[in-house]
């Protein structure tokens, strides 16, 4: 009998198990364009363009294989998964007449929480036997990863990496981590020299498919953040094997010295900007790993460069995905600092004087991408240090960057940046005044505040909040073994000098909360 095979909008992969034992002669694959997954937030207009489009070419390239696919458009007005699974079974097919009896639905497991409850209650809403099959992209199971969560009172990203390693035998030599180390983060955190120019990052000119989504989403999400001007991003797997090829010969070598470094106007740097490819399915993480081993293997790029790289794909990658099934969904109701005041207007028009968090804003809007560090240090530093409430900035994140799906953004935002997770995620905050921001990039130099100034008019704000952070939530933090030495700087301070903090934080959230420009 015929089985109808849903592949969801981020499983663009021919080895997709959801496409295994299929039999083209019977089976029917069924893609999908849905109101409820363009708009469960309004995601960056380039964000769609980039998801419909990739859908839409991954849809024509099975059809070239021979296979039978029913691809419905936005233009259909289908709400959600239910709606279009349910017309399958209903609606006459062209040919004879009569609905297709299909023996079952077979779908891949999810990215999200959300469509998980949803693909799992078509078994009762439509009364049909649904198959829930595995996502093999990942390199640890959903069970592998609780296994080695199983009794550890904390889980460190930095273990499990190590334990990764081992099992797939990367970077490792004698069953050692090949140059006697696990870890060379010491040696990436370089700012980038002023003479140094990042070579312009591979992008492609959109095709008839992409220049129509274009179109349709100019006029059907207007109201959508973000820019659609110049959207350049590969929308097949032979564009994202080209921008991977690019990476590695390009920019890996510089990778890890400059992992952390941020620069006026250069939003690019020497980062991959592979993820929202590594995401969709349009690359698997092991091809990528492999890649970047091969060229340490042939001394195209050095050590510090490619371990750094490998770690956020095998380590990071794969550790926010096993926590985010490990701890949902009560992880998305976490709020450990008890945080609540709402994202501030300048986080969409980025019209702030605060010359870094304007530069970070401006580079999402454009192009729905920041890297790491912005994202972290910039954006996320602010939000932890101001407060702002973990379910908005979730949203913000997991709107406004094409890499963004629940089981990456959500760990990372309420985990990493917010510490709302209380510290499953990281040890301690990642909080930072100005003095940070200001040694990895040149921001600081174009900006009204003056980052060595600690209090006063003209004081960097990062430095008063940094503080009034720390005093604000003593009580939760202060028994964070790793937060003991901030602590006891804190208590050196005058009461006067903790008073003039307390103010100034004081005086500058009411501007914030007033929606004066900061
Ligand atoms: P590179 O810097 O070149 O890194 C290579 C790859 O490593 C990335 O493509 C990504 O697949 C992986 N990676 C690196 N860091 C992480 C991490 N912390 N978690 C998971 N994977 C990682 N990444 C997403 O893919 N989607 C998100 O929605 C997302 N939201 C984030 C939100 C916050 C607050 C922070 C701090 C980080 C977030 N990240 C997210 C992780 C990281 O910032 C992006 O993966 C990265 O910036 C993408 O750009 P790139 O491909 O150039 O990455
Ligand atoms: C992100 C996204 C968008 C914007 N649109 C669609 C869509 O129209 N149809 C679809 O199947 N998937 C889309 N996606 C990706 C889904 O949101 C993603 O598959 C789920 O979040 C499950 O991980
Ligand atoms: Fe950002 Fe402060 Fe530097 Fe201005 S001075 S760019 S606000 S860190």
């Amino acid at each position: 009998m015929a089985v109808l095979r849903l592949i969801l909008g981020d499983q663009l992969n021919d080895h997709i198990t959801s496409l295994q034992d299929i039999d083209p002669a019977q089976d029917r694959v069924l893609m999908c364009e849905l109101t409820e997954e363009t708009t469960y937030v309004p995601h960056h207009k380039k964000k769609l363009v980039f998801f419909l489009s990739a859908m839409r070419h991954f849809a024509r390239d099975l059809q070239k294989r021979g296979l039978n696919v029913h691809y419905d458009s936005l233009d259909e007005n289908l709400h959600s998964f239910s709606d279009a699974v349910k017309k399958q079974f209903t609606a006459p097919d062209p040919i004879t007449g009569q609905p297709v009896a299909f023996e079952k639905l077979v779908v891949t497991h999810p990215g999200e929480y959300r469509v998980l409850r949803q693909l799992k209650a078509l078994k009762e809403e439509l009364n049909i036997p649904v198959e829930i099959r595995p996502d093999h992209r990942f390199l640890a199971t959903k069970k592998q990863f609780a296994d080695w969560a199983q009794g550890r009172k904390q889980l460190r990203m930095e273990l499990f990496y190590r334990q990764m390693r081992k099992n797939l035998n990367i970077l490792m030599q004698d069953g050692e981590p090949v140059g006697g180390q696990w870890n060379y983060d010491q040696e990436n955190r370089k700012a980038l020299p002023s003479d140094l120019q990042p070579s312009a990052p591979l992008g492609f000119k959109p095709d008839a498919i992409t220049r129509q989504v274009i179109q349709q989403v100019s006029e059907r999400f207007p109201q959508h953040f973000g820019d659609l001007a110049d959207f350049h991003y590969g929308v097949t797997r032979a564009q994202a094997l080209q921008v991977l090829e690019h990476f590695i010969s390009q920019r890996l070598p510089r990778f890890g010295d400059y992992q952390d470094a941020m620069k006026q106007d250069q939003p690019w740097l020497f980062h991959s900007h592979i993820g929202l490819y590594l995401n969709i399915g349009l690359l698997t993480p092991m091809e990528v790993i492999r890649a970047a081993e091969k060229a340490w293997q042939n001394q195209a790029a050095p050590l510090n460069a490619v371990e750094g790289f490998i770690r956020q794909i095998l380590g990071w990658r794969e550790y926010v995905r096993g926590l985010y099934w490990l701890k949902m969904p009560d992880y998305k109701k976490l709020n450990y600092l008890n945080a609540k005041r709402p994202l501030p207007e300048f986080y969409w028009s980025g019209k702030t004087r605060m010359n870094c968090l304007s530069q970070c804003v401006k580079q999402t809007k454009e192009h729905a991408y920041a890297h790491h560090i912005q994202r972290l240090m910039v954006l996320g530093n602010f939000a932890l240090l101001t407060g702002l409430s973990p379910d908005e900035v979730n949203d913000w994140y997991l709107l406004v960057y094409a890499d963004a799906l629940e089981w990456v953004e959500l760990p990372n935002v309420s985990g990493m940046i917010l510490f709302a997770d209380g510290g499953y995620l990281g040890s301690k905050p990642y909080a930072a005044g100005g003095a940070y921001i200001n040694r990895m990039s040149d921001y600081c130099k174009h900006c009204t505040y003056k980052v060595k100034e600690k209090t006063g008019n003209h004081a960097c704000p990062f430095n008063y909040l940094y503080w009034d952070f720390l005093d604000r939530n003593k009580e939760t933090l202060k028994g964070n073994p790793r937060m003991g030495l901030v602590y006891k700087n804190l208590d050196r301070m005058s009461d006067a000098q903790v008073k003039a903090i307390r103010m100034q934080a004081d005086s500058f959230l009411r501007k914030l909360d007033a929606g004066e420009t900061v």
